[in-house]
């Protein structure tokens, strides 16, 4: 009985057979190709490669073709394309693309745009507001971008950025511009000032994050796809050099996570896919050739002690981590992190006069506490929830930590930074995850967000805990104070 459809498949003529099954591609071309362009690597709208939906469920790719996304140029194509044709279109986005993707120096350039020249910028601020408490605050949930005064908690502008913006923007040393990654590859450079964007460019195809360097002349982008560093222009983002991410024995990685070292003119580089970090040095006439340093394990991503002499890097895979010294070019300890922390989140202070490391972990609801003298894990505090982010200010007595996954996740724990215990918790909107906080420059004010479609940005007294403002945003996701960002400050992310 089992063999008959099949029998009776192989009966049919071979023009019946090819009817019945969508040709995806030519369905591809031609509903969807004018904005996400050739071999899907993006235009208008966002690339379609596999690794940029990587983080989408092909139920949902399905639902965004049917219905469109609501306030985006995405339009809903279910009233032209039938089930069967939905279900083969969403199969062709997620299988390679038949053109190996490929974006070359020639493309970074041909993707430059400045859209302000930058000697045509006014010399001062065209607003009223502190120019070093001003908010950068990213709505995910819209692709928009807020510029917010941190004093009156107005917004002063808001501009739609690129697709999925994703790490913390970075600024220039004195705060005036800004600089966004998007996960489709695009630069984006912004002046805070005239309130403005300055220049665009598509640096990769699928990017990690950026850096600036500290004396404001680089911006230095990681990229997954392709496997490589993109050095840039930080005046106009006019592209620099591109240096492949290529192991000592010349296999091909991804970038995991860049960062700028400030007390030591460089750069680091996280590579996920072959055991090592990088040192860029951009001091004097840096030629960004890369300084090799042998890690134990793959590296997804790290952050720094407070001096910046030692690395503390997470390998996902091996569910642990290593400090490397960046001085002595080594790996010297490995670490108790069991929860795939995302460290960039991880934050410090000072606990009875000695600085300990603390960070969420993504899989288990627990905040680890180190001592960056021993490297020692000083507490596991168990929370309500896996939890992706943390924040304080060297005036709070607090560390402020969301649970991001979980039936929980409308809660954010306030941890005693001395007794290690949570002292408090708040639940912003009931049945709503909040998540992500970011401190006012004076630590007077702490700014969360409610990561919802129906969501706020909700500001606290950060002493008092009473409610300020409530600003309804469409998820609003990371928030990033000037000041706060250019003094490295304690408590901030880096
Ligand atoms: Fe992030 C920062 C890695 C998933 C929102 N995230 C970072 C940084 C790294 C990183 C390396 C630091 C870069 C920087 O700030 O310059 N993130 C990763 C991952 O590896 C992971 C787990 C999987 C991935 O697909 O990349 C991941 N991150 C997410 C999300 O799902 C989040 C919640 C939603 C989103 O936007 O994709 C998310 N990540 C963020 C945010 C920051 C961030 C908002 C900046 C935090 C800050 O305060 O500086």
């Amino acid at each position: 009985m089992r063999l008959i459809p099949l029998l009776l498949g192989l009966a049919l003529p071979l023009q019946s057979l090819s009817a019945a099954t969508p040709d995806a591609a030519a369905l591809y071309r031609q509903h969807c190709q004018s904005c996400h362009g050739e071999n899907r690597f993006g235009g208008a709208g966002p690339a379609l490669l596999p690794e940029s939906l990587e983080r989408l469920k092909p139920a949902e790719a399905r639902r965004t073709i049917r219905d469109g996304r609501p306030a985006s140029q995405m339009a809903a194509f279910g009233d032209r394309l039938d089930d069967a044709q939905l279900d083969a279109l969403v199969a062709y986005l997620y299988q390679p693309s038949a053109t190996p993707p490929t974006w070359s120096e020639a493309d970074i350039r041909a993707s430059h745009r400045i859209l302000r020249a930058p000697d045509s910028l006014p010399a001062k601020p065209q607003h009223g507001a502190d120019p070093l408490n001003l908010f950068v605050v990213v709505e995910a949930g819209n692709h928009q971008v807020n510029i917010l005064d941190g004093d009156r908690f107005d917004v002063l502008a808001r501009f739609p950025s690129h697709f999925a913006l994703h790490g913390g923007p970075k600024f220039s040393p004195e705060g005036r511009f800004v600089y966004f990654a998007a996960r489709d590859g695009w630069i984006t450079l912004y002046d805070l000032h005239s309130l403005s964007t300055v220049a665009e460019v598509r640096a990769g195809l699928n990017t990690r994050n950026l850096a600036v360097s500290n004396d404001g002349r680089w911006v230095l982008v990681g990229n997954y796809l392709p496997g490589n560093l993109v050095v840039l222009d930080a005046r106009d983002l006019t592209p620099v050099k591109v240096i492949p991410a290529l192991g000592a024995d010349g296999s091909a990685s991804r970038v995991s996570a860049v960062y700028t070292a400030p007390p030591r003119d460089s750069f680091v580089v996280a590579l996920k896919d072959v055991n090592e970090a990088w040192e860029l040095s951009y001091a004097g006439t840096p030629d960004f050739q890369p300084r090799r340093i042998a890690a134990r394990d793959r590296l997804d991503d790290f952050s720094f002690t407070p001096d910046y002499r030692y690395l503390l890097a997470t390998s996902r895979a091996a569910k642990g981590g290593q400090v490397i010294d960046l001085d002595a070019g080594r790996a010297v300890a490995d670490i108790p992190l069991p929860g795939m922390p995302h460290l960039g989140s991880g934050i410090y202070w000072k606990r009875q006069g000695e600085w300990v490391f603390a960070t969420p972990n993504i899989s288990q609801g627990l905040i680890s506490v180190l001592d960056i003298k021993t490297w020692k894990l000083i507490k596991e505090i168990p929370t309500d929830g896996p939890g992706f982010f943390m924040r304080s200010h060297k005036d709070s007595p607090y560390a402020w930590t969301d649970v991001f996954f979980g039936p929980n996740n409308d809660r954010v724990h306030l941890i005693d930074k001395q007794t290690l215990e949570i002292a408090h918790t708040l639940r912003p909107m009931p049945g709503k995850n909040a998540a992500h906080v970011e401190f006012t420059q004076d630590g007077r004010y702490a700014l969360l967000s409610v990561w919802d479609s129906e969501g706020a940005l909700i500001v606290y007294n950060a002493r008092t805990l009473e409610e300020i403002k409530r600003l309804p945003m469409n998820k609003p996701s990371g928030k990033y104070n000037v000041g706060n960002k250019i003094e490295f400050a304690e408590g901030t992310s880096h």
